[in-house]
């Protein structure tokens, strides 16, 4: 709602720096976005708001860099292919503790901060997890005060928007950029030439390498401003120009198309996020865009080496490279190509200097998703980079034959997959390389060692490390819950907003009935705001005192939205047969993108929909059970939905997830967790307490053991009258009456082989979400426990996870 010209109320002490921000927004308004007052649309007012903080925030910015230059301190550079940062207006302001300041400002010219905060985009340049992490971890750096620059691609069209048309996902792009980006500067100085193809010619022992093609690639900068703007680091995104954008002479013969084909190449590189979680697209696009990033990253990184310190030999003193997952990896090749073919050290000394330089972060060991690339493919594009390869290759395996491994074992550690189809393996590459390979959950760093590394580990046994995953408070916990983070401040202080392990002193006042009360009135206020968003978003009316229960993330059949939704039908079955019983009032909400050719994922989308539709609309269920799916989840809707959840479902096949990053942010924010024994879960666990947490469901080691010894879903289905009603319910399409068969073949998968373990936790799931309605039946004590989750899951805050790299990864902090 916009008050033009009749100010909000402003408070009558009126501070120095709310009159200096209010006059410079209509100084910016007109000098730089170039609207009178008067003229100016709500957009301009954001624009000038933004314009107006940038200013403050690009001083520090400036102080950060000179203090760094100064100091000769050594950098983080973290290269990945996948920022996903959503909105930066409250995170920068919040950080700045600049927002009351621009609250009261906008309101004197008669706007309010929130509503302008939603015309900002996200900027989704990421698909789930991994992205996120990538976003907390800059924001975590700037607020340690640890100088680090940010590696990715300006894509043009991030992440997609989801629609959803007749229950069906239907993917649209996403135009962040269309109305411009009043946080980035394009840095047109910091320009790399990119190459590939081509030829490699020898000059004595100098191998020269002629790429067939070239494009160049030029810095986009934006500032990341840490927690109470200590310092502002650099997310440099890369974007693609053709060395040669129009060619002349074809245009003015006439083929327009032909004259602007290096444009539209090079364009194309910097187009689009590949929206696969999880699974690598096997598209020669990908590994040039991945390539293309990491090229650019390592010459500005070599650059600012040299400029400084004129030896390339004191780089590892100076940098600490750290590859978020294998999508950069190629950075091994491309760092000894640089040292040995341009900066002429011999191989020996390259090989030194980038081991001791590079670090790189596993996050799936879902065999599916190892990226590796088809030989011919990795040689066409990097013929040097293939030698490189190759050379390291031998090197390595000649290690493992002296320490004695078999045949077997020096397959598995191989460079190059020699099963089939001969494949470059990233992963190994990047291991090979690197001096450090971590983790991100302490079971997930256990199966690394024991699974995909078992090899490479017992060659290199004290490489793998693990960094339990963490998130960014300030975001996920101040920023996105105003109202529980001066609950808060009232209850223990406010030291917890610079260290959230502060957050413990709650456990004092886990039995407080007044706290608890203020808590629960919090959470009452944030499902109410949540509840009117989605009424907005899906016409669906829910009701706030029912138990709200979460589950998004990307959909994909591990992570088992299947398993949610059919305990969903299970229940709705229950409440049907027995009215009488004392049901606990439930919502569940479900939200996620599916990898558009990722087909059963899509058909779970729909099958969300289909159950949704007929529970929500039967009359005999009484408004006890409601089910809603909310179409484009993405991280502004993450952050109005995780502080309105009570329950968090955590439900992946054990041994599958390999962190999780919800989980850490529903806790923080005082939901209670249902999940297996996977990922970070189990650390969740141990911290906050068998007491606040369910767990269900099998082991890791005992899906291991169940895989291995024959396991027979079809006889577990008919073992569980609640799990075989449900499922033949779907098959037979009662929810689908329009198509009966549409599950046929999903429900087909789970009696024949239910490779996700459905069917074989579905009875203890089910049990589980039977012991959450009995907790949530003594509110009292579930308040506690949402208590007793904030207060223990401080730990989880992304500032630890970086403090553990800085100190034992990069050598960066004491
Ligand atoms: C996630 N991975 C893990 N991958 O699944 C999750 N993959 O358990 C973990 O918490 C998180 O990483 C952070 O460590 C992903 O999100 C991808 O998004 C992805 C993208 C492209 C290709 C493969």
């Amino acid at each position: 709602m916009f008050y033009q010209g009749s100010p909000l109320s402003v408070p009558s002490t009126r501070s120095a720096e709310f009159t200096q921000i209010s006059d410079r927004i209509v100084e910016v308004l007109r000098r730089r976005v170039g609207k009178d007052e008067r003229a100016a649309k709500p957009h301009d007012w954001y624009t000038a708001a933004v314009y107006t903080l940038r200013d403050a925030v690009i001083d520090r910015w400036m102080d950060s860099t000179r203090r760094t230059y100064e100091t000769k301190g050594k950098r983080v550079y973290y290269l990945s292919l996948e920022f996903l940062i959503g909105r930066l207006l409250r995170d920068a302001l919040s950080n700045m503790g600049m927002t009351r300041a621009m609250e009261q400002a906008l309101a004197d010219h008669g706007f309010d901060l929130a509503t302008l905060e939603e015309l900002e985009p996200d900027a989704a340049l990421g698909n789930g997890g991994l992205g996120r992490l990538a976003a907390c971890f800059m924001e975590s750096l700037a607020s340690l005060d640890i100088p680090a620059y940010g590696y990715g691609i300006r894509y043009v069209n991030g992440m997609f928007r989801q629609r959803i048309d007749d229950g069906w996902q239907v993917e649209l792009p996403e135009t962040w950029l269309a109305h411009g980006n009043p946080w980035e500067f394009e840095r047109r100085e910091s320009a790399y030439r990119i190459g590939f193809g081509g030829d490699i010619v020898m000059q004595g022992d100098r191998a020269q390498w002629n790429p067939g093609e070239q494009v160049e690639a030029v810095a986009v900068d934006t500032p990341v401003v840490g927690w109470r703007g200590k310092r502002v680091n650099t997310l440099r995104l890369w974007t693609a120009n053709a060395i040669d954008p129009i060619k002349l002479d074809a245009f003015n013969a006439g083929d327009h198309f032909a004259a602007l084909e290096d444009d539209l190449r090079a364009s194309s590189l910097v187009r689009v996020l590949y929206p696969a979680d999880s699974s690598p697209a096997g598209q020669e696009l990908r590994l040039r865009q991945e390539y293309f990033f990491t090229s650019a990253s390592i010459q500005d990184i070599l650059r600012r080496h040299v400029q400084f310190h004129d030896d390339v030999r004191t780089l590892p003193d100076q940098a600490a490279i750290q590859l978020n997952d294998t999508h950069p990896a190629v950075a091994v090749a491309e760092l000894m190509r640089l040292l040995t073919d341009v900066h002429g050290l011999d191989f020996d000394e390259a090989w030194d200097v980038t081991r001791r330089t590079i670090a790189y972060t596993n996050h799936t060991l879902l065999p599916e998703a190892l990226e590796s690339w088809p030989l011919p493919l990795f040689e066409r594009l990097l013929p040097r980079h293939m030698q490189i390869i190759y050379a390291i290759n031998s090197r390595v395996l000649r290690e493992a034959g002296k320490a004695g491994m078999d045949g077997a074992a020096i397959a598995a550690i191989s460079l190059i997959d020699e099963g089939g189809e001969r494949r470059v393996r990233m992963a190994n590459l990047a291991f090979a390389g690197a001096h450090s390979v971590n983790g991100v959950a302490a079971l997930h760093t256990d199966l690394m060692k024991s699974t995909v590394f078992a090899d490479l580990h017992k060659l290199y046994p004290t490489r793998i490390n693990n960094k339990t995953n963490g998130v960014t408070p300030r975001r996920w916990l101040q920023q996105c819950n105003p109202g529980l983070t001066a609950i808060l401040k009232d209850a223990i202080g406010d030291t917890f907003l610079g260290d959230a392990a502060e957050l413990s002193a709650l456990n004092a006042l886990a039995g407080d009935a007044a706290l608890g009360e203020r808590v629960a009135e919090v959470k009452r206020a944030n499902k109410v705001a949540l509840a009117a968003h989605l009424k907005d978003l899906t016409g669906i009316r829910l009701d706030p005192d029912a138990l709200f229960d979460v589950q998004v993330k990307r959909i994909h059949e591990y992570k088992r939205q299947l398993l949610n939704l059919i305990e969903t039908v299970a229940l709705y079955d229950q409440i049907r047969s027995h009215p009488e019983r004392n049901w606990v009032p439930r919502v569940k909400i479900f939200g996620g993108k599916a990898a558009s050719s990722y087909h059963n994922a899509k058909l779970i989308i729909k099958l969300a929909g289909d159950i949704a539709r007929r529970i929500n609309s039967d009359p005999s269920v009484g408004g006890l059970l409601k089910v809603v799916f909310v179409p484009n989840y993405n991280v502004s809707l993450a952050e109005r939905i995780i502080p309105a959840a009570d329950l968090s479902e955590q439900i992946s096949t054990a041994g599958m997830e390999a962190s999780g990053t919800g989980n850490m942010k529903f806790a923080l924010n005082g939901a209670l967790t249902i999940g297996t024994l996977d990922g970070a879960n189990i650390e969740i666990k141990d911290r906050v307490g068998d007491d606040n947490i369910v767990i269900f469901g099998l082991t890791a080691e005992e899906v291991a053991e169940q895989r291995a010894n024959g396991y027979n879903p079809r006889a577990v289905i008919e073992g569980s009258r609640e799990l075989q009603q449900a499922v033949s319910a779907i098959a037979s399409g009662v929810f689908s009456p329009d198509d009966p068969h549409r599950y046929a073949g999903l429900m087909g998968g789970l009696y024949d082989h239910d490779w996700f373990m459905v069917a074989a936790d579905f009875d203890s799931y089910h049990a589980a979400q039977r012991e959450v309605d009995r907790r949530w039946q003594d509110q009292p004590g579930w308040r506690t426990s949402a208590i007793r989750n904030i207060a223990n899951v401080g730990w989880f805050s992304s500032d630890r996870t970086i403090g553990e790299y800085a100190r034992e990864i990069w050598g960066v902090l004491k």
